[in-house]
């Protein structure tokens, strides 16, 4: 048993750990840096300490104050939410050798995942389908570079294994440019990632963002709970998800669920994990793996009833998996909006401060995860994102027209937010269509603000 876990985030996801431990009936700690005094999580939390000023590398990235607090209030477990500290094979490294348990996966297989030639050797090796690529970290031999490509066939997309989210990446559209954006990638990747390695994968030019949700416990047990198209995107900033993935078929998602699985139990994976795919022509193609739970875990969780938060944690607990994969039914259709302080007419420009007036939608399907409350202020410091909106109906139609309905219900006065493009969003004839690609948000962004 577990009972005092230290939440090492801020925000609605600390608030939705905080949930999740209360009704499990464990002891909480929050902590939170001087910005933060006032948040939800911490008012509610059965202790709290001050870890440092406002800035997130003096605090939420500060591993020896969190870990210090973990000492102080004798928490047996860390979780640390999204973002910051989650994906830090060091931190979760600390925070077992101080004794605590890391609710997440072992930080061997962070560091695995964390670099990107490896998770994708990993996943290859597992059967797990990955786009045509160098399958390797790139040399200095240009010939061999230039085989590589032509094998591979243009346009390529140079990738530095120490990257993700979009960061250090180039594409290539014909052999003349090829060595120069090697080198440029490179010596990119070692300034931004200190690692200059990068390798190469075939650029896919329309693809969707499709990824599989697992859960595993360590013990050689594993089940996927579907896909999330998560396809509509800003600048590499996810801005709706849903669940499932429109035109994905019931075969598709056992078969492509089932290699997630399999490589779950090859690698001996532990906690809630994230299998990231570029789907194109009804082709899965992997590209990256997330070791935490994830912004829009909640329409899986709305569409399997199954709660993330609480597996994680039970996982954590050295519970083995009671779910099996015959338990798990997609049933419905979920969709998150995200909720941004920022203003789309001024080229998406955060908005914080006082949130002045707050009236919050309801009713059957829909579900407000936040932190925010009358008189609470945004501060300045941290991502923008101030709660997510996401609604359940029986079929895709009714979610959005839920959706829909609830934005127009929802008032935050003192901030500027982008509630209202989610609207245009939801009333958009391509959205309504289902299946768009990553790119086609931004190209409708250009009529939508
Ligand atoms: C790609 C790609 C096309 N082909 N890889 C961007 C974020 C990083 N996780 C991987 N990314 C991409 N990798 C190949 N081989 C296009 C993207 C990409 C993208 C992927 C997912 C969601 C949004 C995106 C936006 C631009 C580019």
């Amino acid at each position: 048993m577990i009972e005092k876990i230290l939440i090492a985030n801020r925000g609605e996801i600390a608030l939705r750990v905080l949930r999740a431990c209360k009704e499990l009936g464990i002891k909480t700690v929050a902590v939170h840096s001087t910005a933060d005094a006032d948040l939800k999580h911490v008012l509610l939390a059965d202790e709290s300490v001050c870890i440092g000023p406002a800035p997130s590398a003096e605090s939420y990235l500060n591993v020896p104050a969190i870990i210090s607090a973990a000492e102080v209030t004798d928490a047996e477990a860390i979780h640390p939410g999204y973002g910051f500290l989650s994906e830090n094979a060091d931190f979760a490294e600390r925070v077992e050798e101080s004794g605590f348990k890391f609710i997440g996966p072992k930080a061997e297989t962070i560091r695995i995942m964390g670099d990107k030639v490896s998770a994708i050797r990993a996943m290859k090796a597992a059967g797990v389908p990955t786009v045509p690529g160098s399958g390797g970290p790139l040399g200095d031999d240009d010939e061999e570079n230039h085989r590589i490509a032509r094998e591979i066939g243009y346009p390529i997309i140079i990738k530095a294994s120490g990257g993700g989210g979009g960061r250090g990446m180039r594409v290539v559209h014909t052999e003349a440019n090829l060595l120069k954006s090697i080198q440029l990638t490179k010596s990119e990747a070692g300034s931004f990632f200190g690692n200059p390695e990068v390798y190469m994968e075939k650029f896919l030019e329309n693809p969707r963002h499709v990824e599989i949700q697992v859960l595993a416990d360590g013990q050689g047990n594993a089940i996927h709970l579907g896909e999330r198209d998560c396809s509509m995107q800003r600048r590499h900033q996810k801005v709706v998800e849903e669940a499932p993935a429109p035109g994905v078929t019931p075969e598709q998602r056992a078969k492509i669920g089932a290699a997630c699985v399999n490589a779950c139990i090859e690698i001996n994976y532990r906690g809630a994990g994230t299998f990231e795919f570029l789907y194109e022509n009804g082709e899965f193609y992997f590209i990256e793996m997330n070791t935490r739970l994830q912004v829009e875990h909640c329409v899986t969780e709305m569409v399997t009833g199954i709660d993330l938060v609480k597996a994680q944690i039970e996982i954590a607990m050295g519970i083995p998996l009671s779910l099996k994969q015959e338990d798990i039914n997609i049933k419905g259709h979920a969709i998150e909006c995200r909720i941004n302080a920022e203003n789309p007419a001024r080229n998406f420009m955060p908005s914080p401060g006082l949130i002045e007036r707050l009236h919050l939608p309801g009713g059957l399907g829909v579900r407000w995860d936040s932190h925010i409350y009358t008189g609470y202020s945004i501060p300045p410091n941290y991502d923008s994102m101030i709660g997510k909106l996401i609604c359940f109906g029986n079929d895709r139609e009714t979610a959005i027209s839920r959706m829909d309905v609830a934005l127009q219900e929802m008032v935050i006065k003192g901030i500027d937010s982008n509630i209202h493009l989610q609207r245009e969003i939801m009333n958009d004839h391509g959205f309504r269509e289902g299946g768009m690609n990553i790119h086609y948000l931004e190209h409708r962004l250009e009529h939508l603000i």
